[in-house]
């Protein structure tokens, strides 16, 4: 056996299905690729040029988004949303520090999944770029002539917000859902007790207005885990569509307890007439806190506390939510660019069942129902399926689509990707991937309109595709052309922690509307100084502030003196360049926090109490000039109540403020 198979079959036994699952497709160490030399002519970017896609893929156990050119697989730029982020200063800043407080309080990190670009009429606009956070649930929207985080809005009543952030095809809304369902309200019980106590919370959030994000209203659905959800789109406009699993509503040993069924649930919700619940006071307000951040004009993040939500009940609001049974713990559905179509991903299951939406709505109509529960018609699969995908590999989980009649669907467990036809449900080409795919991206791959170019499989194991690097690989990425009748794998590329999901757009839609600079008579930041002639450093008590500057190649001012040990001093440094591309840096000796890095024309704020006397020297960060080196200077640290007279300057002698004034 050869050392390659070995990696492969310990990887499968991971799995809960092994037999001869490797057999296929896993010839040769890069699969059906081009030639070297053709692969490598494919995805050349030539010095100078730019790539064809923007990519933006989820950092997972980062935090974090990073972007990414298709098809050379560089990586353009780390985005932080819901993680502290030194190389920036990103939750470390005072204009900052408020993206991350939750009604927890601050949250210094969580696990992002879900990339979903804004759209207009079912196709990305490159607007925005939404994100969940998992662990702490929130939805963050990202600007995208910024590439900065300028939003996140707290889900309240929810745990582990897996499926989130989809969108629907106008931005009206985004969802997001309950992983982990808990009591509602959340209170002190006996975890046995679950049965009937723990709910389940599918949430919508509003979307297409900039700086309102707000849960509009939430559905109370039964106990199970809601992991994935897309919006239809043309004649399913309207509705959106979440998997869950654990019917059984086991709350322990899951892996045992939450497969026995054999078919769990797509929950089918009606979203326009929820909008008509909720209009007729058919829902309730709940007390509830949760926060909603918001990056101001003045580019100052401020935090408000939110303290109830509208929640709807099916047993309430009739025609709301329907159930599709769908063998067996599905992962992903998605919906095809027509909007006829809704494929889940039955991880345990051995076929891909496609759902119609239109034999759906006839069985509605029909009232052809096997069960209700909690108020939720249960549909007859039978009669909503189209069709059934045979032979689609082991453990299928996500399905995308090139605009040309054609779907792809990962299968995590036999490591491959599987092309079939929407007219009859064959499988007509696969390709294996290396390893374990969890989610794939086509650009535009889940829109009405798919820029079917690429696809990158999104790879959960990467084991001996790169370099070594101790214990802890680079997550492994790998594009594949999908232009022609063939798949053929292009190249391997690492990403930045987990490469959850991500996506994609065309280049020309967003390089246009870059912005390059603030315009410092614009900047309202009620700490900016526009000029050298308006630094100072006063002392209010033991509060000290600071209104630097920073120009190529010097800050004012570059000498402090009289500051003591225990003060907090806030340095606010504003970037006076007017210039593309040139940010400078701030740090200083023994800071506990990060360093400040501050865009043309910007201003950030520093908070740093020192705790030792002594001549402390700082300097900037981000390399500016040929006198960068240069650009550097001294704070003087005296002890407590020591009286050394507060004084700073540029150049020339130290101005002062009257001691009396301290
Ligand atoms: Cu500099």
């Amino acid at each position: 056996m050869s050392m390659r198979n070995r990696v492969l079959l310990g990887a499968a036994a991971v799995g809960v299905v092994t037999a001869g699952l490797w057999a296929c497709g896993s010839t040769g160490r890069s699969g059906p690729s081009l030639s070297a030399a053709d692969a490598a002519s494919a995805v050349y970017v030539a010095p100078g040029e730019y790539d064809e896609f923007y990519a933006f893929m989820s950092g997972g156990f980062s935090g974090n988004l990073t972007v990414m050119g298709l098809p050379s697989g560089r990586l353009l730029k780390t985005v932080p949303v819901f993680s502290q982020f030194p190389e920036n200063g990103w939750g470390y800043s005072e204009e900052t520090k408020a993206m991350l407080q939750t009604s927890y309080g601050f949250a210094a990190w969580d696990d992002a999944h879900h990339p979903e670009l804004s759209m207009t009429d079912g196709v990305p606009d490159g607007r925005w770029i939404f994100i969940n956070a998992n662990n702490t649930p929130r939805v963050a929207r990202i600007d995208l002539a910024e590439f900065e985080t300028k939003e996140i809005v707290e889900i309240p009543n929810s745990a582990g917000n897996h499926g989130s952030p989809f969108i629907t095809p106008n931005s009206e809304y985004l969802v997001a859902t309950s992983r982990f369902s808990v009591p509602v309200p959340n209170r002190d019980m006996s975890i046995s007790e679950y049965t009937g106590n723990f709910k389940g919370m599918l949430s919508f959030v509003r979307a297409d207005r900039a700086g309102e994000m707000d849960v509009a209203f939430q559905i109370l659905v039964p106990g199970y885990n809601y992991d994935l959800a897309h919006a239809g789109k043309g004649p399913s406009d309207g509705w959106m569509f979440f998997t869950s699993y654990n019917a059984e509503e086991a709350h322990t040993l899951l892996e045992v307890n939450a497969s026995k069924r054999d078919k769990d649930f797509i929950a089918a919700v009606n979203w326009k007439r929820a909008e008509e619940c909720v209009a007729q006071g058919n829902a309730r307000s709940m007390p509830a806190r949760y926060v909603h951040n918001v990056v101001g004009d003045d580019h100052v993040a401020r935090s408000e506390l939110k303290e109830s939500v509208t929640v709807l009940e099916p047993a309430s609001c009739e025609r709301l939510v329907y159930f599709l049974p769908t063998p067996k713990s599905p992962h992903g559905v998605d919906v095809d660019p027509s909007g006829r179509f809704i494929v889940a991903g039955g991880k345990l299951a051995t076929v891909i069942p496609v759902h119609s939406f239109e034999k759906m709505i006839q069985a509605i109509e029909e009232e052809e129902f096997e069960d209700v529960i909690d108020g939720i018609p249960v549909l007859e699969y039978d009669e909503i399926i189209a069709g059934e995908v045979q032979d689609p590999g082991l453990g299928p989980l996500h399905t995308e689509f090139d605009g040309r009649g054609y779907a792809y669907t990962t299968a995590f467990i036999s490591s491959e990707v599987v092309k079939w036809r929407l007219e009859d449900f064959t499988v007509v080409d696969r390709i294996p991937v290396y390893y374990s795919v969890g989610h794939l991206m086509i650009p535009g791959g889940d829109s009405r309109e798919p820029w079917g170019k690429y696809l990158v499989a999104l790879n959960k194991m990467t084991k001996d595709r790169y370099l070594p690097t101790g214990p802890e690989l680079a997550h492994s990425a790998q594009l594949i052309d999908i232009s022609g009748d063939k798949m053929k794998l292009l190249l391997d590329f690492p990403t930045m922690g987990e490469p959850h999901y991500a996506q994609a757009l065309p280049a020309e839609l967003l390089m246009e509307k870059q912005v390059k600079l603030y315009r410092l008579d614009e900047n309202t930041n009620q700490y900016a100084v526009k000029s050298e002639a308006d630094t100072r450093v006063t002392r209010n008590g033991r509060r000290v502030d600071v209104y630097m500057t920073a120009i190529r190649s010097h800050f004012a001012p570059d000498n402090i003196e009289g500051i003591e040990v225990g003060d907090t001093v806030y340095f606010h440094v504003t970037n006076l360049e007017q210039d593309w591309d040139v940010p400078h840096g701030f740090a200083a000796l023994g800071m506990e926090t990060a360093e400040l890095l501050i865009m043309p024309g910007a201003t950030r704020t520093l908070t740093w109490v020192p705790t030792r006397v002594g001549i402390h020297p700082f300097y900037c960060t981000d390399f500016c000039s040929a006198l960068h080196q240069e650009m550097q200077g001294y704070v003087r640290v005296s002890p407590r109540g020591s009286n050394v007279p507060l004084a700073w300057g540029t150049g020339g002698a130290l101005r002062s403020q009257p001691v009396a004034a301290q």
